[in-house]
C-alpha cells in the first residue's frame, strides 16, 4: 500500500496502531481531532473533525486503505456521539466513495450487542442489542458501511472490538480481551486478502471463556495466538469475584448497561 490512513491516531488504540501498521504502507497518515505527537519518518499528521465533510475529503484523498479508529468512544449524551460517529461516519464513507474506494477496518464495538446475556455464544448475524447510544452509534455505522457495499460495493471489515488493552484486568475481560497483537494481525489479514466484502468480525483474542464465534473467518487466514485465560490467576487474586445477579455481570456490555441516557 502507498498510503494508508488511521483515524483517531491519538486515542489509546491509535497510538499503539500507529507503531504496528507501520509496515503496511509506504507512508502512514494519522489524523484526529486532538493533537497527535509530531510525524516521524514515514508519517504524515493531519487535523480533522470528523464532523467538518471538507475536512474529511482532504483526509482520505490520497489513501489506499483506512483504519477508522476516530470518534467518541464510550457511551456520552447524545449531541456529542452525533458529530463524530454519526455524521462522521457519513462524511468518511461519502469521501471514500468520491476517492477510489479504499478499504476500511471500521472499529465497531461489542457495545453493539451488549444486551445479550452473558451465558449466550453469539455468531455474526444475530439481531442488534446495543446497550447504549455510542452502541447505536456502531449499529449506524455497520449499517452504513453495509449499504455502502451493496449499493457501490465498497469493502468495509466490521470489527467488533471487546476490549483491546495491554492486559485484561478482570473478569469480563477474560471473555471479552482482544489483545494488541492479535488486533494488529487481523488488520494486516484485512488488507493481505484479495476479497474481502463486508463482514462482521468480532475483535476477540483466542480467550477460552470467549462469547464470540469467529468460525467463519477461514478465507480472512487469520488466528488470533493470545487467551485471556493465561491472566485469570492474576485476576482472580485482584478482583472481588462477580455477583451473577448484578447486571454488568448477566450482560455481555458490562459496567455500559448501567449507563443513564446520559443529558450533559
Ligand atoms: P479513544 O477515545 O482513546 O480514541 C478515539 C480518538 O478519536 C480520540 O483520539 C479522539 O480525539 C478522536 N475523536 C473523537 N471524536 C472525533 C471527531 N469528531 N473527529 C476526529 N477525531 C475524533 O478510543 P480507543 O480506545 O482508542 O478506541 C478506538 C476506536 O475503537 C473507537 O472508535 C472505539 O469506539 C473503538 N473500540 C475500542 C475498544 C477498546 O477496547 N479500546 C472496544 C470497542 C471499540
Ligand atoms: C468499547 O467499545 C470502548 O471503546 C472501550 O473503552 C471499552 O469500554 C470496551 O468497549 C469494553 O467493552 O471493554
Amino acid at each position: 500500500m502507498r498510503r494508508l490512513l488511521i483515524t483517531g491516531a491519538a486515542g489509546q488504540l491509535g497510538r499503539v496502531m500507529r507503531k504496528r501498521l507501520a509496515p503496511l504502507a509506504d507512508t502512514i497518515r494519522l489524523a484526529d481531532l486532538a493533537r497527535l505527537d509530531p510525524p516521524e519518518r514515514d508519517e504524515e499528521c493531519m487535523s480533522c473533525d470528523l464532523s467538518d465533510a471538507a475536512a474529511v475529503h482532504e483526509m482520505v484523498a490520497g489513501c489506499d486503505g483506512i483504519v477508522h479508529l476516530g470518534g467518541v468512544s464510550v457511551e456520552r449524551p447524545f449531541d456529542q456521539i452525533l458529530g463524530g460517529n454519526i455524521v462522521g461516519l457519513y462524511n468518511l464513507y461519502e469521501a471514500a466513495r468520491a476517492h477510489g474506494q479504499p478499504r476500511i477496518v471500521f472499529a465497531s464495538s461489542n457495545h453493539t450487542i451488549g444486551y445479550y446475556p452473558q451465558t449466550e455464544r453469539l455468531g455474526p448475524d444475530g439481531p442488534y442489542r446495543p446497550d447504549g447510544l455510542y452502541g447505536v452509534s456502531k449499529c449506524f455505522g455497520e449499517a452504513l458501511a453495509r449499504l455502502y457495499f451493496d449499493k457501490f460495493g465498497q469493502e468495509t471489515a466490521l470489527v467488533r472490538i471487546g476490549s483491546c488493552t495491554p492486559e485484561p484486568t478482570n473478569y469480563r475481560m477474560l471473555s471479552t480481551w482482544f489483545s494488541h497483537d492479535d488486533f494488529a494481525s487481523m488488520i494486516e489479514a484485512i488488507f493481505r486478502v484479495s476479497t474481502l466484502g463486508c463482514p462482521v468480525i468480532w475483535g476477540s483474542s483466542a480467550n477460552d471463556a470467549g462469547w464470540w464465534d469467529n468460525s467463519h473467518l477461514g478465507w480472512l487466514g487469520w488466528k488470533p495466538k493470545d487467551n485471556a485465560e493465561a491472566h485469570r490467576t492474576h485476576i482472580e487474586a485482584l478482583t472481588p469475584t462477580p455477583d451473577p445477579s448484578d447486571p454488568t455481570t448477566r450482560f455481555q456490555g458490562g459496567d455500559f448497561v448501567n449507563n443513564p441516557i446520559f443529558k450533559e
